[in-house]
């Protein structure tokens, strides 16, 4: 550059160098780097500005100052993207200091699942009959008209129908009452091998819901079909599941009471787990809570299920999961349990 010491252009062109590697070395964030770019490098910046003035120079000057004006562009260039490169860094660390995460600071503690209250007591009530060599039969919520009333001894317009307020499908395909259309399957599949199944499962009803009834519901359903099976037997299964679920010392009673796909039939009651037969509010002052209902299945209904009366013979029973559940730990109103409330869930899990 020397021999062009003295021309005014490349003193103004090296002023210029130096003065705008001096600014740039004051500037630390992005907005003013690029301000920095549009006053030296831009349409209408400084060094623009002083390359316009070749043109004016003698023809054979021309070249040597072109090339000392290139020289510094590039160069101005050059220090503009080390600069940007510098400035995105220091913000990177600065970021990376500022926004440290402690490792060693404790953990916000994970919310687990839990299992339904039906579910536990369902679980518990099988894992009782399982002991008493019943298997676990599960089956459709969605049932035939014929499985969920016809098989089970009710013709259509049966008054006994009455007892069960339908959900229906279509006029022959319903929501299923009970699980009793499951246990017709299970005999219809397994006949003439004598069968010990329990059926838990979601029952539907077309009720008006209040503290103690619910449009869905569990049931827990029991059936024995065998030779020789008696009344005694289904005593005996009961009060070893009353004994197991609500305490060692518990009395059952038999109660005459009637369903269409039983005969006998019975409602059956323990003493009161709160008053031990004494009588207080919660037994109505009886002395007894109703548990289930139960019967010796119809001869009819074990002939629709595939076994012959004359030489077959079973019991039955069914039971709610939700009332056994409130019996049990004293709550007062069936809505809770399907509510979705965590308050009342995560009290009984
Ligand atoms: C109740 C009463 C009961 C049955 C269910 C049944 C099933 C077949 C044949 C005969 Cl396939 N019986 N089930 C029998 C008596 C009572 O349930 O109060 N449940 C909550």
């Amino acid at each position: 550059m020397a021999e062009h010491d003295g021309n005014p252009l490349v003193t103004q062109l090296q002023t210029l160098h130096t003065e705008a590697l001096a600014s740039l070395a004051h500037i630390t964030d992005l907005t003013a780097v690029d301000t920095w770019r549009i006053d030296y490098l831009g349409r209408r910046g400084a060094l623009t500005q002083v390359m316009r003035g070749i043109g004016t120079l003698a023809a054979e000057q021309r070249p040597a100052v072109g090339q000392v004006s290139n020289e510094v562009k590039a160069a101005l260039e050059a220090a503009f993207e080390t600069r940007v490169a510098d400035i995105k860094q220091a913000q990177l660390t600065r970021t990376l200091a500022q926004e440290r995460i402690d490792v060693t600071l404790p953990g916000v503690p994970a919310s687990l699942g839990r299992v339904h209250p039906s579910t536990q007591t369902l679980r518990e009530i099988a894992a009782i009959f399982s002991d008493m060599g019943f298997q676990i039969f599960d089956s459709r919520e969605v049932e035939s008209d014929l499985y969920n009333f016809e098989l089970l001894n009710m013709p259509p317009y049966h008054p006994a129908r009455d007892m069960w307020d339908t959900f229906y499908i279509n006029e022959r395909v319903v929501l299923r009452t009970h699980t009793s259309p499951g246990q017709i399957h299970a005999m219809r599949l397994y006949h003439p091998e004598p069968i010990r199944v329990i059926l838990p499962g979601m029952c539907y009803r077309y009720e008006a819901i209040t503290a103690r009834h619910e449009m869905m519901f569990h049931q827990v359903e029991g059936l024995a079909v065998g030779t020789n099976i008696t009344m005694a037997d289904l005593k005996g299964v009961l009060v070893t599941f009353a004994r197991r679920m609500f305490g060692d010392n518990r009395r059952v009673r038999f109660r005459c009471s009637h369903f269409p796909f039983t005969e006998p039939s019975v409602e059956v009651d323990m003493d009161c787990i709160v008053c031990n037969g004494q009588g207080c509010t919660i037994c109505k002052h009886s002395g007894w809570l109703e548990i289930l209902g139960a019967g010796m299945v119809h001869p009819q209904v074990l002939r629709n299920g595939g076994y012959d009366p004359e030489v077959f013979s079973g019991f039955a029973f069914g039971m709610g999961p939700e009332r056994i559940t409130m019996l049990k730990y004293g709550i007062d109103d069936i809505r809770y349990f399907f509510s979705n409330d965590l308050r009342f869930l995560e009290q009984l899990s």
